[in-house]
């Protein structure tokens, strides 16, 4: 256990890249900006899902460069790079063989970023952590619980669990099979999930990864390697346990075509000087 934190502590900077079809919007739906975070959109406007997954057809980042990211990152002096494998709309971006919808499947793009991206971290000697959302699915009519679909999707109706043994689960075992070294395993959100799934994914990782750390946005009760703070936490009170403070550059996760609010560098240079400096993590 010490020896997965100290890897893990040792790495102290990152880079999450919160990156999925709520790029497409930007924040705006049929000319309405919507606030929030971006990545919420399809459950701030309540996009119906036959709506929000006709985004895929339109998803063809042709001059995606896994290879130019991860250079960037690594001579930014990031130790590890965090990729967001499935975020709250349930999209995979990377190529499941559990759903079809998923960035190979449903999109012109045709290629799987994080096979690109893993390759490219082995090559820096960067850490690899993948971002998934394994308690909120907007695709999925079972993922009931707090903050779920139900403008398209009856939530009485749902059945947690199967939702877990047919998607998360078996997505699960897809991240942690197929793309080499994992170092970390950025779950989020921790509201709601019931005990054994949580501890299902925290054994799957610990059987398939033994190096990677576990955040503490898993939830359901089991004991994490170390505690995700608040968005932007740069307070004073601090766990006395490892801690990473995951920060936006601006106001949103994922891209913002209008009012992004980018923070001056020299704000998030003092951001990350804050954390290491007390003994933090930060991405
Ligand atoms: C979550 C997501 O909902 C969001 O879209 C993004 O992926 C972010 C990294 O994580 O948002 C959170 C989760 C927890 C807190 C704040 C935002 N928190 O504990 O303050």
């Amino acid at each position: 256990d010490l020896e997965r934190r100290q890897t893990w502590t040792d790495a102290r900077f990152g880079l999450m890249v919160h990156w999925g079809l709520p790029a497409i919007p930007a924040g705006i739906w049929h000319g309405r900006q919507v606030e929030g975070l971006t990545e919420w959109i399809q459950y701030k406007a309540r996009i119906p899902l036959a709506e929000y997954r006709k985004l895929a057809e339109d998803f063809n980042p042709t001059s995606f460069s896994a290879r130019e990211w991860v250079r960037m990152a690594a001579e930014a002096g990031a130790k590890y790079f965090v990729y967001t494998a499935k975020h709250h709309d349930g999209f995979a971006m990377y190529h499941s063989q559990v759903s079809d919808y998923n960035i190979v499947d449903a999109t012109p793009f045709d290629r799987d970023p994080l096979a690109e991206l893993a390759e490219a971290c082995a090559e820096h000697g960067i850490m690899l952590g993948v971002y998934y959302s394994q308690m909120i699915d907007w695709e999925d009519p079972d993922a009931v619980g707090p903050q779920c679909n139900d403008w398209d999707f009856d939530p009485a109706q749902g059945d947690f669990h199967a939702y877990w043994r047919r998607k998360a689960a078996p997505q699960l075992r897809e991240i942690l099979t197929r793309y080499g070294d994992i170092g970390l395993m950025w779950f989020d959100m921790p509201s709601g999930i019931p005990e054994d799934c949580a501890q299902e994914a925290f054994d799957l990782v610990r059987e398939l990864q033994p190096g990677a750390v576990i955040n503490s946005r898993l939830g359901g009760g089991v004991a994490p390697d170390y505690t995700s703070m608040d968005d932007n936490y740069f307070n004073n009170l601090l766990p006395e346990r490892d801690w990473e403070t995951a920060a936006t550059t601006n106001d949103s996760w994922a891209f913002a075509e209008r009012g992004a609010g980018w923070k001056p560098v020299e704000g998030l240079c003092e951001a990350l000087a804050y954390t290491v400096s007390r003994g933090g993590t930060c991405c």
